[in-house]
């Protein structure tokens, strides 16, 4: 086998975001873009030669491009055997369960997420350690720096594979396993969930649900799961994965899972709804005329833990991040279990799953995930949901106000002003900053600012510490509004205003979350002067 070293020069702004490398599939397609982040997470890395590498993608447009680059490049590299998904497709919660079931030294994982694809669409790219999750800062941080002097890459030059022959072959003289992509993250999802109760569920002839794939990867592991596995019927819409998604937005929620919606709070509506994302980490959580919030979902989660078999001799602690409502905080109060306050990206839970400190863990950003992988997981959030459902023989909606009654309502609402300018979006950042020392005291439309901070966190594992990941004015009633900027937008700026009002009066738990939350509404604007900054008059997603 030939190496061949091309030497390249560094590209601006390969700064893995807060779940890697995302930027639009012009730039992927530069000449030797892709190569040198490739070749900078090698370098990175240390002692892989001999090694198996996992590699899957979500099958967004240049999906199976930059797969067969990555199989050279990691041939040349000195990896040991490559596990390639079938059609170079692995959802990411599967990759992070082949990752762990096969020992394999790390993967990397093709996908922008939630963001739209196709060739005027976003390209993403990723790499996951052995425990099968996100890279840490420490690792993604020595990734950009070599990014910034790179100066050859290596490769070799062979015909590329077919990726859709399950079966080993060779790149040069490195074999790749082209792996069934569904089969062990079934078999994993088989041994968490009582399968005979829910197929009991789907069969009783009072239950249906419909599940969303939105042309994205989760397509085929939802047919092999839910409709051959657990006989749920003909529920799965928009289930062939599409290189451009059917021109959709993937991302599960109100806005752009609006077919679905549509269904859940029509007529004649299946009992149980759900959606999952590009990528398969992310869920939507729906009842008949009922929508649940994530944060609310992990909260229902984690007090129901106890009857799913792969969760009922308890769970250790929950971990959430800190824009996602203190719902779940609640729950674990009441069991006694510790409850952790992580910055935004799943790469903050790692530490805390693989030292045993929490088993649940999730994110308002519709992530909810288990120490089963190292990643948030998508149909396994709708697989506890149809146990729970299952077991308490309960609608969705009887569910989560009987949980409001229980442990009170936690309003939470997340506005979303995309793509805006990004010069004014940091003023408008560095202006909330400003007033930190004046706000404390301050009542404004009646509610006394009690603190005002950037979020940092010390990792209780091994100590390291992010700084400045998100702006936290609290109120003397226990509310908050949290403002951030994305980590994961490839145009302008995100800003994320997270709004969250705890309520305990029972006969109020059935107000419109906008409603509940229309006071800390004109608050945010006020205080961060939204729509002069946004130049915009609504948010536009609202979840
Ligand atoms: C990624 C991260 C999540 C994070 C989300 C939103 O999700 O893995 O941990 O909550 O982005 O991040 P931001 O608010 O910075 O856009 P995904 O599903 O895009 O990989």
């Amino acid at each position: 086998m030939e190496i061949i070293k091309v030497q390249t020069q560094p590209f601006n702004g390969q700064k893995p975001g807060t779940s890697g490398l995302r930027k639009q599939v012009s730039i992927f397609q530069q000449v030797h873009y892709l190569e040198n982040f490739v070749q900078s997470i090698f370098n990175a890395l240390e002692d892989f030669q001999g090694k198996t590498l996992v590699l899957g993608g979500d099958g967004r447009y240049h999906n199976r491009t930059a797969i067969q680059v990555i199989l050279k490049m990691a041939a040349a590299n000195g990896f040991g055997r490559v596990l390639v998904g079938q059609g170079g497709i692995l959802s990411t919660p599967a990759a992070s369960a082949v990752i762990r079931k096969n020992k394999a030294f790390g993967g990397i994982i093709l996908s922008a997420s939630h963001n739209p694809g196709g060739p005027d669409g976003d390209f993403g790219i990723k790499y996951n350690i052995s425990n099968g999750g996100p890279a840490p800062e420490k690792v993604t941080d020595a990734i950009y720096q070599i990014t910034q002097d790179i100066s050859v890459y290596q490769s070799i030059e062979t015909a590329d594979i077919d990726l859709d022959r399950l079966g080993s072959v060779k790149m040069g003289d490195m074999p790749v396993e082209v792996i069934d992509s569904v089969t062990d993250y079934a078999e994993l999802m088989e041994t968490l969930f009582d399968f005979e109760r829910i197929k009991q569920l789907f069969n009783s002839g009072a239950f249906s649900m419909a599940f969303d794939a939105m042309h994205a990867v989760t397509g085929p592991y939802a047919k092999a799961i839910l409709e051959d596995r657990l006989g749920a019927g003909n529920i799965v819409l928009n289930g062939e994965p599409l290189e451009d998604f059917g021109k959709g937005h993937p991302d599960p929620n109100l806005t752009y899972a609006k077919e679905l919606v549509d269904i859940l709070y029509g007529t004649n509506a299946p009992q149980f709804g759900a959606a999952s994302d590009g990528d398969g980490d992310r869920n939507m959580i729906l009842g008949q005329g009922c929508f649940v919030t994530p944060s609310d979902s992990l909260a229902v989660m984690a007090a129901n833990a106890h009857l799913v078999p792969g969760y009922s001799q308890g769970i250790a602690g929950v971990a959430r991040s800190m824009p996602t409502s203190a719902a779940v905080d609640r729950v674990a109060k009441q069991l006694g279990i510790a409850c952790y306050e992580t910055p935004t990206g799943w790469k903050f839970f790692g530490n805390l799953l693989d030292a045993g400190k929490v088993t649940l863990c999730g994110e308002e950003s519709f992530g909810t995930g288990s120490d089963h992988v190292r990643e948030k997981d998508g149909l396994w959030a709708v697989l506890f949901w149809l146990n729970i459902l299952a077991v308490r023989q309960q609608s969705v909606q009887q569910i989560l106000k009987q949980h409001w009654a229980q442990y009170g309502r936690n309003f939470y609402s997340r506005h979303d002003y995309e793509n805006v300018d990004a010069a004014q979006a940091k003023t408008l950042m560095d202006e909330l900053e400003a007033q930190f020392d004046s706000l404390p005291g301050k009542t404004i439309s009646g509610a006394r600012i009690t603190f005002a901070d950037n979020f940092s966190y010390t990792d209780p594992v091994d100590n390291s510490r992010s700084e400045k990941q998100g702006i936290r004015i609290g109120f003397a009633d226990g509310s908050r509004i949290v403002f951030r900027l994305s980590g994961t937008g490839t145009a302008g700026a995100t800003l994320r205003i997270y709004l969250e009002r705890f309520e305990a009066n029972t006969d109020l738990h059935d107000l419109d979350a906008q409603e509940a939350l229309a006071d800390l509404i004109q608050i945010a604007d006020e205080l961060a002067k939204v729509k002069h900054y946004t130049k915009r008059e609504q948010p536009s997603v609202i979840t």
